[in-house]
Order: C-alpha cells, then sequence, then structure tokens
C-alpha cells in the first residue's frame, strides 16, 4: 500500500514502478481514504503501541492505493524492496531508503507474512475479486 504521504507526494508511479521491474504481477489496485474502523483493524497488533493513534490518524489523512501483488516469493522480496520500517536504517536502494526519512512518514506499507497478505487482501478488498490474469511475459520471468 501506498500511504498517504507517498500519493500527496506524487510517489504511486515510483513505487508501482519498483514492484513492476521486479517481477511481480499487479492483481488489485484501488485509491481511496480508508476509514478509522479499517486501519484499526489493519494495524490492531499495534493497537497497545503509544503511536497507535498518530498512526490511524496518519493513514486515515488522506487517500491510498491499496495494492495485491502476486509472484514467488513476493511478501519477503517486497519486504526487502520496501526497506527498514524506520527510513534512515533503511538500506539505499529500497523504496523507504531512497524516498522517506521518517518512521512516521515512511510512504509504504507491506505485509509481514503470507497469512497477514491474505488476511490483508481481504480486508482491504473485502469481496471484491482480485483479478486473475497471465502476464504474457511469463515465461520470461520464471523458468
Ligand atoms: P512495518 O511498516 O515496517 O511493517 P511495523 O509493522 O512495525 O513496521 O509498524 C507499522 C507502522 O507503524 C510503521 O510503518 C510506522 C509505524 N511505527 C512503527 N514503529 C513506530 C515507532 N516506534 N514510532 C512511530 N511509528 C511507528
Ligand atoms: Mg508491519
Amino acid at each position: 500500500m501506498v500511504k498517504p504521504d507517498g500519493v500527496q507526494r506524487g510517489l504511486v508511479g515510483e513505487i508501482i514502478g519498483r514492484f513492476e521491474r521486479k517481477g511481480f504481477t499487479l492483481r488489485g489496485l484501488k485509491l481511496f481514504t480508508p476509514k478509522k474502523q479499517l486501519a484499526e483493524e489493519h494495524y490492531k497488533d499495534l493497537s497497545q503501541k503509544p503511536f497507535f493513534k498518530d498512526l490511524v490518524d496518519y493513514i486515515t489523512s488522506g487517500p491510498v492505493v491499496a495494492m495485491v501483488w502476486e509472484g514467488n516469493g513476493v511478501v519477503k522480496s517486497a519486504r526487502k524492496l520496501i526497506g527498514a520500517t524506520n527510513p534512515l536504517e533503511a538500506e539505499p536502494g529500497t523504496i523507504r531508503g531512497d524516498l522517506a526519512v521518517q518512521t512516521g512518514r515512511n510512504v509504504v506499507h507491506g505485509s509481514d507474512s503470507p497469512e497477514n497478505g491474505e488476511r490483508e487482501t481481504a480486508l482491504w478488498f473485502g469481496s471484491d475479486a482480485v483479478e486473475q490474469w497471465q502476464p504474457a511475459l511469463a515465461p520470461w520471468l520464471r523458468e
């Protein structure tokens, strides 16, 4: 997900491009401003953290771009492409390492396990089916 700061800063294309160029397949995409209830459910594991309210206020402050990406090892790889939670600790070449300076404005969210990827897809996309399609270049990405 491109967070509200990423959308406001015009980084949507840059971020989508990194996942596309890596070789992952876009299966779902939508832009909208999340409701508080959705943000709280999404981040429920962090509900006892002191920054929880600020986090929910930030995520609900404007439109986000929610996406579903599919591919070989996509969850682990996406976390690497995204970089460390604190952008000042994130390696150059990662999204956060290249494009952000503070944890509270770290431009992008990525699921941390395949199970959470499924959970978050259901939460953010609901019953909207994510698209099943075969990219024509699939044989050039995976033998
Ligand atoms: P990640 O987004 O890298 O998966 P996380 O799941 O630990 O990180 O936390 C979710 C978000 O919460 C994170 O992107 C930004 C915010 N956050 C985490 N730790 C924080 C902290 N110490 N202070 C402020 N915000 C924090
Ligand atoms: Mg997380």
